[in-house]
């Protein structure tokens, strides 16, 4: 809490101002504590957009930002036997004051305050659809409003979800950096891994040795729930059970990120058990570095940010055709889209305070175009499943390399390139 920079966040609540209509208001609300089973919760991670508007970290929490710049925070009251449980409470005074609020009250009177504080404004602005009982509590403030307003226009209720998702797009250098840090925490974390797997291992150890490298390179919680998937599993694009053994000659895909000052990152590396490729994995992991290397120069400042996407399509179906596994014209490939039977998911996504950013990727049917400051993931696959009419030798390979990329002035920054991702490189590695 101490490195936390609080004028970050109010200059970004006055940018946010800047794109409000007059007369309207904002409301944001905190994640809440949210049950496991019986008394017990799950760590508490802050929601991101509330966190990118105040940098508070508690539940129970709503920000209300007014167009003319007034900002009030509604928190919990401070409570010193609850302290003694649960830890330290900022309390709506302190927080008013450390956080940069111009107002601040106890989140148990926000049904008597709120509706005073937002009648009479032409619009309140939302995050609608993203918490539906965040939402009806909104409903009912705006019916309260209204009611007190009999003789003037209701208050209209607009999504603010792609004006804040805009924002979040172009990272300014404190999230950069934020980024470049837990991108290089899972960076190094993967190579350890990679240094330290054995054939034996089940996908369960290798979890264990990546979470605990994570830890112990700085970041407490990964970014999401590890996919490693040994052998045909890797064909399951979000298999987290991770509770089989590997064999031998077994390839093993691994996806994993961490979080770092609320920042993600977001690697997959493919890689045999036994620190040697066959063939047919070479083929084929060729094949998906050719796509993820091309997709990677596809992204750059002023190109639309489908542009990786469309190229990794072209590279990966031409090298389905030379493998064999299609057959056809390039054009007919593409045009029928027959690459999806093996590469049957995005190239990537945005990424920031979440794993898939909630940002925009069009705005008014118009494709967002790449701006210096973005940062993307470039994950293409190719998976061979048992249905695949290919023969058998192929069959159960699946492969995807995972880098993320930040746009720079002049291409991108590859800002996972520590983990090696050529097949010599990863070779070496294994066997140093
Ligand atoms: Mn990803």
């Amino acid at each position: 809490m101490s490195d936390l920079n609080v004028n970050t966040f109010k200059a970004r609540r006055a940018e946010i101002v800047k794109r409000m209509d007059k007369n309207s208001v904002l409301l944001i609300s905190s994640a809440k504590l949210v049950s496991r089973n019986n008394d017990t919760t799950f760590p508490f991670r802050q929601d991101s957009n509330f966190y990118y508007c105040t940098g508070f970290q508690e539940p129970d929490s709503v920000m209300l930002l007014h167009s003319n710049g007034h900002s009030t925070l509604f928190c919990r009251q401070k409570n010193p036997e609850l302290e003694k449980w649960d830890g330290f409470m900022w309390g709506p005074e302190a927080a008013k004051d450390f956080f940069g609020f111009d107002e601040a009250y106890d989140i148990n009177n926000i049904n008597d305050v709120l509706p005073e504080l937002i009648r009479g404004n032409e619009t309140l602005y939302a995050l609608v659809g993203k918490n539906l009982d965040f939402d009806s509590k909104i409903t009912n403030w705006i019916n309260s409003a209204n009611s007190m307003e009999r003789h003037q226009g209701n208050i209209d209720l607009k999504n603010f979800s792609n004006i804040l998702g805009s924002m979040r797009l172009v990272k300014d250098d404190e999230e950069i950096s934020l980024i470049r840090k837990s991108c290089e925490i899972a960076a190094i974390s993967h190579r350890n891994v990679m240094q330290n797997v054995e054939v034996g291992m089940s996908e369960y150890d290798l979890e264990c040795m990546y979470l605990n490298e994570f830890k112990i390179n700085g970041s407490r919680e990964a970014s999401y729930t590890p996919i490693v998937a040994g052998g045909a599993r890797a064909c399951i694009l979000h298999y987290i059970n991770n509770n089989q053994q590997i064999k031998d000659g077994e390839l093993v895909l691994v996806d994993a990120g961490c979080e770092y000052g609320m920042y993600a990152s977001d690697i997959t590396r493919t890689f045999p058990i036994n620190g040697k490729f066959s063939a047919e994995q070479k083929a084929v992991y060729d094949v998906v570095l050719a796509a993820h290397n091309a997709a990677c120069d596809a992204a750059k400042i002023g190109a639309p940010c489908t542009n990786p996407q469309k190229t990794s399509e072209k590279v990966l179906s031409q090298g389905l055709l030379d493998i064999g596994f299609l057959k056809g014209s390039l054009d007919e490939v593409l045009e029928k889209q027959l690459f999806r039977e093996f590469y049957y998911h995005k190239i990537g996504h945005w990424m920031g305070l979440d794993v898939h950013d909630d940002c925009p990727y069009s705005l008014d049917a118009e494709e967002i175009k790449f701006e210096k400051g973005m940062v993307m993931t470039i994950e293409p696959g190719i998976y061979v499943n048992e249905t695949a009419e290919v023969d058998n030798k192929w069959k159960g390979i699946g492969i995807r390399i995972e880098n993320d990329i930040l746009i720079t002035d002049d291409g991108f920054e590859n800002l996972t390139s520590k983990v090696p991702v050529e097949i010599d490189d990863i070779e070496n590695l294994m066997n140093s």
